[in-house]
């Protein structure tokens, strides 16, 4: 089943997995988040269940009374997809979607990595972002669930996976091979001529910033005021998958620089994932500078700086020079000078865009970033 076979709005069940160890406030705010990523795909969340676990059930990830539970759920609900909160084996994904099966054939469940999948799927506007959806998806399923899916739409039908043989198997395995290859070439002639393309704006001088944060910051809102351009706004996570690039003048340099707006970060993505989309953050790599646009009003400010910089580091950039930017002052209530002194560690500018309000400020921080490479 794709999204875009689907007719109705989705219905959709989360089951949201708590560690009862964790902190509960913290445990809410990521179920929280796991609903706006429902949200963003335009479903309806028609029932909730909880599920305490210390640690995961090895075959079907919630265990057996829960599955129970929530098949009873599905059918009476009518559910369409089961979402867990958590990263689950696609095996585990596998087992669990078998035994809904029994109450409703056409069952999907999606552990937090597909449901981000389906995301990037729904937004995904340029070759480049439909390949490396595809690869993070053929690399995160694995050849065994990826060739099910082949087989199975071969055969037509959803059920009836039983019984695949170890002749199948290999199939399936030289299938997922060939055909993440063939993904994987394409994506490199993309990425060569992207790497030309920098290369040659670093010939010819031309400094670049990139901004960077977590999903839903203000990214695009930033780079469209500072670049008179409109990349697309959404109270949506993962509003952008690809690079945009733009020009900023820059008074106190007298010059014009380019400025990328790009993918924006979440807590628990899997690195392989995150590898996929290295062809769209080579860009962001690259930069000069990075702008990290955060959401002020958010109540995980520093859990999210963190998750950006652990990503960053990850891809292998630095972030010593990073310049933070503390977005959407107009949301709360502190001001300019309490939030300077909550966040003195990151020495940031405040902003809002919405009022543009301390926008002067940041292309001046650019400016004397920028001043300083140059010598
Ligand atoms: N209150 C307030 N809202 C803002 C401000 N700046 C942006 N927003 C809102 O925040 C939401 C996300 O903005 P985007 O610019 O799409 O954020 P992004 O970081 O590019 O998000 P993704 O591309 O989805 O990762 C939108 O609803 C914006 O209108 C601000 O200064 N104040
Ligand atoms: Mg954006």
């Amino acid at each position: 089943m794709t999204m875009q076979e689907i007719k109705h709005t989705l219905r959709v069940m989360p089951i949201h997995i708590i560690n009862p160890n964790a902190n509960k406030e913290r445990a809410v705010y990521v179920g929280e988040e796991l609903e706006s990523l429902i949200d963003t795909l335009g479903a309806e969340i028609v029932e909730r269940v909880m599920q305490k676990l210390e640690k995961p059930d090895n075959a079907t990830y919630i265990g057996k009374g829960k599955v129970k539970e929530v098949a009873g759920l599905v059918k009476e609900k009518d559910v369409d997809v089961v979402v867990l909160s958590t990263t689950a084996k696609p095996r585990q994904v596998h087992a669990l979607k078998t035994e809904l099966q029994k109450v409703n054939p056409q069952i999907e469940v999606w552990d937090r990595v597909d449901l981000i999948l389906q995301i990037f799927d729904k937004h995904a506007s340029t070759i480049e972002s439909k390949l490396q959806i595809e690869l993070a998806r053929m690399r995160y399923m694995g050849p065994r669930i990826y060739g099910m899916g082949f087989v199975m739409s071969q055969q037509g039908g959803g059920i009836g996976t039983k019984g695949i043989g170890e002749t199948n198997t290999e199939l399936m395995k030289r299938h997922w091979r060939a055909a993440m290859k063939k993904v994987v070439d394409q994506l490199r002639k993309i990425s060569s001529n992207r790497e030309l393309q920098l290369e040659r704006r670093k010939k010819t001088g031309i400094q670049t910033v990139s901004i960077v944060g977590y999903t839903n910051a203000g990214k695009s809102s930033l780079f469209n005021l500072l670049t008179g351009k409109s990349t697309l706004v959404e109270n949506e996570l993962f509003a952008t998958l690809d690079s945009t690039v733009g020009k900023l003048y820059l008074q106190a340099l007298q010059k014009e620089i380019l400025i990328t707006d790009t993918i924006g970060f979440i807590r628990n993505l899997p690195p392989k994932l995150i590898d996929a989309f290295k062809s769209t953050l080579m860009e962001s790599m690259h930069a000069d500078v990075l702008l990290h646009v955060i959401d002020v009003s958010d109540p995980e400010v520093d859990t999210k700086i963190h998750v950006v910089n652990n990503i960053l580091k990850d891809l292998g950039r630095n972030i010593d020079d990073d310049i933070y930017v503390f977005n959407k002052i107009d949301a709360i209530d502190l001001n300019e000078e309490e939030l300077k002194v909550k966040y003195a560690a990151y020495s940031p500018l405040i902003i809002s865009v919405k009022q543009n309000v301390g926008i002067e400020a940041v292309k001046e921080a650019i400016a004397r970033r920028l001043a300083t490479i140059n010598n």
